[in-house]
């Protein structure tokens, strides 16, 4: 069994010595455990210092690409040199190394195919109570959508089995983290959870700016990925609302209409009604195209599978 340890990095030339420090030398169960940078268009010391901690591989972007790609060109790397265990961590030592081995033990022991931190975000005590309140919303949006149990939806330290990686196909270029658990979920990739405890922060995040660029970003992210492989129930639900709402005001038009005689004075609940009811039309429209379209999307999927099989086994 081998394990790559994986971290992307976008100038974290201050933290990344410590993280590459605190990576366990030995597990048991892993024969070899290799590291790998992916250095996103840093312009610091990053690389400098992944040498001098001699990290097997290091992936170099040519300029800043996001870490949704940084985290595909790292899922290709790690099936190209054989990886059968992917461990993320960020550079910038929010993670401790030593929790590693535990992250692992679901999939050493066949039960998980992707293994995620779950931060106990109610503890942590650098989190305002309106960050812990969104955080447990947001964790509990990404369960009800993607079918998975996580606690912890937005945590970037994960384990991921060979089969895993070749089931994923990220499509975010920005943040990737809801994207694989509403995939994993469509996918039925089995995944579960291990509870560790957090670092202090280093620095605030580089990915986002504040929570609420934090908010509204991931809860775009989780509703296109959404729609993509479940667009039956996402159009179909809304088109339900305004079906609902366009038969309320056409009743009560048809209400005064016949029984105060022939009254037509209602004519707005009519027209109302006629708005909303085109609008459940289009949204119903719109699930059973998306929904065909999601079909030849798992037939391609299907077919990338295999082939990223030939490809990255052959190699
Ligand atoms: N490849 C790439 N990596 C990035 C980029 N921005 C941040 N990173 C890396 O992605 C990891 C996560 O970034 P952080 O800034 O720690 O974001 P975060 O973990 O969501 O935020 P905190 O929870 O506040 O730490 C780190 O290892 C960064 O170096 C980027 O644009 N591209
Ligand atoms: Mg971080």
């Amino acid at each position: 069994m081998k394990l790559i340890i994986q971290i992307p990095c976008y100038n974290e030339e201050t933290t990344l010595g410590s993280v590459l420090k605190e990576l366990p030398k030995n597990i048991e169960g892993i024969s070899k455990i290799e590291t790998m940078i992916i250095d996103d268009g840093s312009t610091d010391k990053t690389i400098d210092i992944a040498k001098k901690h001699k990290v097997t591989y290091i992936v170099a972007h040519r300029g800043n690409k996001w870490l949704g790609n940084a985290f595909r060109s790292g899922i290709s790397k790690a099936l190209s040199e054989w990886a059968d265990i992917l461990v993320n961590t960020d550079g910038d030592n929010q993670y401790p190394g030593k929790y590693i081995e535990t992250l692992l033990q679901p999939i050493l022991r066949g039960e998980s195919d992707i293994v995620m931190w779950d931060r106990q975000t109610a503890s942590i005590e650098h989190f305002s109570v309106l960050k812990k309140f969104f955080q447990w919303l947001g964790s509990l949006l990404v369960r009800i959508l993607s079918g998975t149990t996580v606690p912890d939806s937005v945590s970037w330290f994960r384990a991921y089995s060979r089969e895993s990686l070749l089931r994923l196909n990220i499509t975010s270029d920005f943040s990737y983290a809801v994207d694989t658990l509403v995939q994993a979920g469509s996918k039925k990739i089995h995944v579960s959870h291990v509870p560790i405890t957090t670092n202090k922060p280093t620095r605030p995040s580089r990915l986002f700016s504040s929570m609420w660029q934090h908010m509204t970003q991931t809860l775009s992210i989780l509703l296109r990925v959404y729609a993509m492989y479940h667009p039956m129930k996402l159009f179909f639900s809304l088109a339900s609302v305004f079906f609902v709402l366009g038969t309320i005001w056409v009743i009560r038009f048809l209400y005064y209409y016949l029984t105060i005689d022939g009254d037509t004075g209602k004519i707005q609940s009519l027209i109302l009604s006629g708005a909303f009811l085109t609008i459940a039309t289009v949204f119903f429209a719109l699930g059973i195209i998306g929904d065909l379209i999601a079909k030849n999307r798992k037939l391609i999927e299907d077919n990338l599978y295999i082939n990223k099989k030939m490809y990255y086994n052959k190699k």
